[in-house]
């Protein structure tokens, strides 16, 4: 059996590819454990300072694999709640909490929960052709993996039941000018551009962009007295890191600064 999700790691990017290509990478049990299991990995290992996530094949993730889900199979309807909770819910969480960028190429449709989980990267570029769609209202379902809030949130109530109610395809260029996505690029560019990317990101100072990304995410759910503590608080967390010291270092001497992540 060939891996579910590939990983690769070069230069502080960990690469970890979708790859369940005739299933349109949807989720089966053993792709979610390694995913995981990839993003455990870019939290504990300090070598790791930004995610790449991306498909193989011409899809990004159709979401649950449905062959999985078949009532024809079985007496008992599935308790859905208990993996969403046991299976995708922790992943998102993952991919929120890490302090680390998140890089996400969406390299064709990404369906379902795929579209979802894809939209929880904190930079998201997507093929030209590739397409986002809300497909759990085709199969009577609602939109999980954190969609109920990050559409809304994004787009306004509006867009957000339009796509979750008719579930249309969403193609990539609109997604970008609706400001779901970072940006629609040709899909021969689209491996280049994300890849260099996230060796960028990787380059950068590490700390401050994780709490750059929590201080950001925290701003969804609060106040912005809130806010402005917590930027005192993180601001002067980065103000010990030893990246602040070499960013402010380089700039005094006028060349390139050599971030270490700490
Ligand atoms: O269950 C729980 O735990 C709760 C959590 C749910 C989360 C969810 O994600 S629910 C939503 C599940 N996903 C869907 O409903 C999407 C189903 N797929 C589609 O609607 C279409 O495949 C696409 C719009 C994504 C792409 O269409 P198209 O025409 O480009 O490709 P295709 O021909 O439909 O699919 C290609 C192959 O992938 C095909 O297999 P075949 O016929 O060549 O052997 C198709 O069956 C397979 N495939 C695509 N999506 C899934 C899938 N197989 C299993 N599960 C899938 N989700």
């Amino acid at each position: 059996d060939s891996e579910t999700v590939i990983s690769a790691f070069e230069n502080g990017v960990l690469t970890l590819t979708l790859n369940r290509p005739d299933k349109l990478n949807s989720f089966n049990e053993e792709m979610h454990l390694a995913l995981r299991s990839g993003f455990d990995r870019a939290h504990s290992d300090p070598t790791v300072r930004a995610v790449l996530l991306t498909g193989a094949g011409r899809g990004f993730c159709a979401g649950q694999d449905l062959g999985d889900r078949d009532p024809r199979k079985g007496n008992e309807a599935p308790d859905l709640g208990q993996t969403v909770d046991r299976l995708y819910n922790p992943l998102v969480r993952s991919i929120r909490n890490l302090e680390k960028p998140v890089v996400c190429a969406v390299n064709g449709v990404a369906a379902g929960a795929g579209a979802n989980i894809a939209l929880v990267c904190d930079i998201v570029l997507a093929a030209r052709s590739a397409r986002f769609i809300q497909a759990f209202s085709k199969i009577g379902l609602i939109p999980d993996s954190g969609g109920t809030w990050s559409l809304p949130r994004i787009l306004g109530e509006p867009r957000a039941k339009a796509l979750a109610l008719l579930a249309e395809p969403l193609d990539a260029e609109t997604a970008a000018q609706w400001g779901l996505i970072w940006k629609a690029v040709p899909d021969e560019d689209l491996q280049r551009e994300s890849k260099e990317l996230a060796l960028r990101l990787a380059a950068g100072p590490t700390r401050g962009f994780g709490m750059t990304k929590r201080a950001i995410q925290a701003a969804a759910t609060q106040s912005l007295d809130a806010s402005l503590d917590l930027e005192k608080d993180l601001q002067r967390e980065a103000g010990r890191s030893a990246d602040y010291a070499e960013g402010v270092t380089a700039f005094l001497e006028k060349r390139k600064p050599e971030f270490r992540g700490q």
